[in-house]
């Protein structure tokens, strides 16, 4: 694995120019994941944020072959392109080595493109696919979306009188994926960018699909301060919320344990999205999320063999 003075000096495949508001984590996720190709890549990537700023005609932000694609068919077409790579290699009309990744935000991932991203992985093409989890659709208006935490104000979840924010939890993607049997899965956050780093490297050495969901704060959406990206990222692991582990040909293993697993309030606090839960009457809510937030850790840690007991 190349060194972090190795990754300076790499041309940046996702490069600066590009019209992403300022701190936008899913744009430091783009950078980071493209930082640890070192083959061809080609790209696709569905609408969202980072499609959008991106791309603005005449203009580009990728130096690699890029292709646009609609909400919901990213992975079709990845799988398509990687297809018809190997034939021609099979021909013998090209010998260059080549990565293939599918990116898409949330909204592209978990809700309108699962089918095309449940068929590639089912298919067993060589491909990545990578989403950057800003947990909403962000770029029409901040909408909930099915990995939404329970609790956020969106603009179709908003806290006031009828409900308190999203009344849902958010969805597992990571564990649907798993359920695919797909040789490499992992989560990831731009809060460990090593970490991360690490596991696109070897989602792209896998031979076969390989799934890696990245946490990429949006600060216009979780109402934060820009320069506070990285912190959110990093306490959205240390809290459990979001652990980083992997999942190797079925076997489970954190990559990285809190030394202290902070208390959910921390990673809740600051963020406008969630300042509704820390209202007197909404105390139940607090304790039903951390509640969901221990069971999964637990659950988490139990397939990972760190504890032998199976949570209740
Ligand atoms: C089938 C379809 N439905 C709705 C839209 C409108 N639309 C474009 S982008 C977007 C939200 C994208 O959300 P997400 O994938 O989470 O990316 P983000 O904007 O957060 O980066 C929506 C609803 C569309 N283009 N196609």
């Amino acid at each position: 694995m190349a060194s972090l003075k190795e990754l300076a000096k790499r041309q940046d495949i996702f490069c600066s120019g590009h019209r992403a508001c300022s701190g936008c984590a899913p744009a430091i996720t783009m950078r980071q994941v493209t930082l640890a190709v070192d083959k061809h890549l080609v790209a696709g990537l569905s609408t969202g944020c980072m499609e959008v700023v991106s791309t603005i005609f005449p203009f580009t932000a990728w130096r690699s072959s890029f292709i646009h694609n609609a909400f919901e068919n990213v992975a079709a077409t990845i799988s398509g392109v990687e297809t018809a790579y190997r034939a021609l290699k099979k021909k013998g009309k090209l010998d260059a080595e080549y990565s293939f990744i599918a990116f898409g935000g949330d909204g592209g991932t978990y809700d309108i493109g699962l089918q095309s991203l449940s068929g590639a992985m089912e298919r067993g093409h060589n491909m990545l696919y990578l989403c950057y989890d800003n947990q909403g659709y962000m770029n029409t208006g901040i909408q909930r979306s099915s990995a939404t935490p329970f609790g956020a104000a969106t603009s179709t979840t908003p806290a006031g009188i009828k409900i308190a924010g999203k009344q849902q939890f958010q969805k597992d993607l990571t564990q649907i994926m798993v359920a695919h049997d797909v040789p490499y899965v992992a989560q990831a956050s731009i809060g460990f960018h090593r970490d991360l780093n690490k596991k696109v490297t070897k989602a792209l050495a896998t031979k076969g699909p390989s799934f890696i969901n990245v946490l990429s704060s949006c600060h216009r959406g979780w109402r934060i301060n820009p320069a506070d990206s990285l912190k959110y990222s990093k306490l959205g692991v240390d809290t459990c919320l979001w652990p980083l582990y992997e999942v190797v040909n079925g076997v489970y293993k954190l990559t990285y344990k809190p030394r202290e697993k902070k208390p959910l309030e921390e990673w809740l606090k600051g963020q406008g999205r969630f300042n509704h839960l820390f209202k007197p009457e909404n105390a139940d809510m607090l304790m039903t999320f951390q509640k969901y937030v221990d069971h999964k850790w637990n659950t988490l840690l139990w397939k990972c063999g760190e504890i032998k007991e199976r949570p209740e």
